[in-house]
């Protein structure tokens, strides 16, 4: 992009639902507590098989929480590190790759780095994984985080490792021990492992009988969320126990989906739904729950991407959104017209959806004529490719 268009201030390319909502600083000044749900896809909550609750704690806690069910995966390429880059900046990943790793040394403005002008956090990350997976050591220092807890940190064995590293359980017990000795106020981001494809567990980790559709990989991901689950519940309630709970909001979101179309027909079975398009988005839903200790439990159906949350936490925290460049909209206030733009253009809308350039009624489940969608499509050009100059000019370093 040229430079000379460069913006020159945050409300020239604000899309419009940022603003405040009735619940703008309910949570200001708390300790932040961000929890990426691997592969975590909405249709396990409230779910069971055979009788048994898939995430039984889960399930609890949006009773008690913002529960928001009809929010869609956004992320493309860079999977779990798309979903951290949304959540932290409200803007979009790129068509292809990770931002990550192709545009590390930008200028971003973050969450991090908005908490720490406005109210005097300290930020870190907590993860399993190498380091320099998916070039988060890198991508963190450029987006304000103080400190990245990684693999070295932790003491990993064999015994308490499956797939990618170690488990859900140890890892959360682990970061605990080091979250009690963190100054506060502090955001901490903790970035779940173990229910990721091909979703290994041993046995004595499976505290719920895979399922038994047609699908091994859709059986063993029942367990596997199940497992994540249980490790949800013994951290919120050592959280309480070291003290860490109530002066806290936790923010728990499904990077992406975890069962891909290959695969879905499993899902279908235990939903007892047919293959078809409608459906197949409506499995793209990842969960988002937003607690704050002591809150009335509410469900907002509004229809929102993984995007969104960043604005929706700025106006939890009493941050004014205005203040700086975000393509996120507010769930609490986000305004119905507004579609949910996907990497691949495709646009869904409460009452709309574009796949693959056929448009739908989302409530018949026909396909309708395609100037019904076209300017739902129109917003999504516009803003993809908004998105795709901020980051390949490095366009926000000229905003003061
Ligand atoms: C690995 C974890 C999983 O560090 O983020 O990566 P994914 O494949 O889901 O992006
Ligand atoms: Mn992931």
């Amino acid at each position: 992009a040229d430079e000379k268009v460069a913006i020159k201030t945050a409300e020239d390319v604000q899309p419009d639902g940022i603003r405040r909502s009735e619940n703008f600083g309910l949570a200001q000044g708390k300790n932040l507590v961000l929890i990426s749900l691997e592969s975590t896809q909405n249709f396990v909550i409230n779910k069971q098989i055979n009788g048994e609750e898939i995430t039984p704690f889960l399930n609890d806690l949006v009773k008690e929480s913002f529960y928001f069910p009809n929010i869609y995966d956004q992320t493309a390429q860079g999977k779990t590190s798309d979903a951290e880059f949304m959540v932290d900046t409200g803007l979009y990943p790129l068509p292809s790759g990770s931002v990550n790793v192709r545009r590390p040394e930008n200028h971003f403005e973050s969450l991090p780095k908005v908490l720490k002008r406005t109210g005097d956090y300290k930020i870190f990350a907590f993860h399993g994984n190498d380091a320099s997976f998916w070039n988060r050591d890198q991508m963190y220092q450029s987006l304000g985080y103080d400190h990245y807890f990684s693999k070295k940190d932790y003491k990993v064995t064999e015994e308490n490792s499956v797939n990618y590293g170690i488990k859900d359980i140890p890892f959360l017990k682990q970061s605990l021990k080091k979250m009690n000795n963190l100054p506060e106020p502090f955001m901490a981001k903790l970035i779940l492992m173990t229910n990721h494809f091909p979703f290994l567990l041993e046995d004595k980790d499976q505290f719920i009988s895979p399922a038994d559709t047609s699908v091994e990989v859709v059986n063993r991901y029942i367990t596997t969320v199940n497992y994540q689950d249980k490790a949800l519940e013994q951290f919120i309630s050592s959280m309480k126990e070291k003290g860490l709970y109530e002066n806290s909001i936790f923010v728990f979101y499904g990077d992406h989906y975890g069962i891909s179309r290959k695969y879905e027909q499993g899902v279908h079975e235990l939903l007892g739904q047919e293959q078809n398009p409608l459906n197949h988005l409506d499995l793209q839903k990842i969960p988002l729950i937003i607690h704050i200790p002591g809150q009335t439990g509410k469900e907002i159906k509004t229809v929102g991407g993984e995007i969104d949350i960043h604005a929706t936490l700025l106006d939890l925290l009493g941050i004014p959104a205005e203040e700086h460049i975000t393509l996120s909209r507010n769930l609490f206030t986000r305004n119905e017209e507004q579609p949910v733009v996907f990497r691949n253009g495709d646009i869904v809308t409460e009452k709309y959806a574009s796949i693959d350039r056929k448009c739908y009624n989302k409530e018949s489940g026909e396909v309708i004529e395609t100037s019904a969608c076209e300017k739902y499509l129109e917003i999504g050009r516009q803003e993809l490719q908004l998105s795709d100059e901020l980051i390949f000019g490095d366009l926000l370093r000229f905003v003061k």
